[in-house]
């Protein structure tokens, strides 16, 4: 069981909250772009299979991952955005910036999600090479951006 809950990407709807009129926001960050793009078709194709309208999936893009805090505050403060999936990947590199940036992003969306009383959901990638983002990123561990929007479904439902 406890196996199963480390990857939702095969999860298969049969439980939920109808999200025919729930409204996401998702704010993607452009570095390392060939992987947060994958991740956001992820997010984006998942929220549609499971009965979003494409009008109610709202995107914004930020240079970072630093940037995906504001972001994710500029579009959870929508008062029609019921909830936020914020995407980035940040990977190690040989100074101090990946963990600045990871616990940045890390505390910051979690105060706006506290703040706005809204799920604000962690898209973020953190690996040590590219070859572990690609892997998560529709490789063979799946795509944490289909992850990401079962997790906002999740939360709406609870
Ligand atoms: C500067 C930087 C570096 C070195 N690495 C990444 C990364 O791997 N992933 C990412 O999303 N952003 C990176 N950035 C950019 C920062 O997130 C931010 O955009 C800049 O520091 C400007 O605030």
């Amino acid at each position: 069981m406890a196996s199963e809950l480390k990857n939702l990407s095969e999860y298969s709807q049969n439980n939920i909250t109808d999200i025919s009129k729930k409204v996401f926001g998702i704010v993607v960050a452009e570095w390392n772009s060939e992987i947060t793009e994958a991740l956001y078709n992820g997010a984006y194709n998942t929220l549609i299979k499971e009965g979003a309208k494409p009008e109610n999936i709202i995107r914004k893009t930020v240079p970072g991952s630093f940037e995906l805090t504001i972001g994710s505050q500029w579009l959870a403060q929508k008062k029609k955005v019921d909830a936020v999936i914020a995407i980035g990947c940040v990977i190690q590199g040989d100074t101090k910036h990946f963990d600045f940036i990871c616990n940045a992003v890390a505390n910051g969306i979690t105060q706006v999600s506290i703040n706005t009383n809204k799920p604000v959901i962690f898209g973020v990638l953190t690996p040590n090479t590219q070859q572990q983002a690609i892997d998560r990123a529709g490789g063979i561990h799946g795509n944490k951006g289909d992850e990401a929007a079962i997790t906002a479904i999740k939360m709406l439902g609870f």
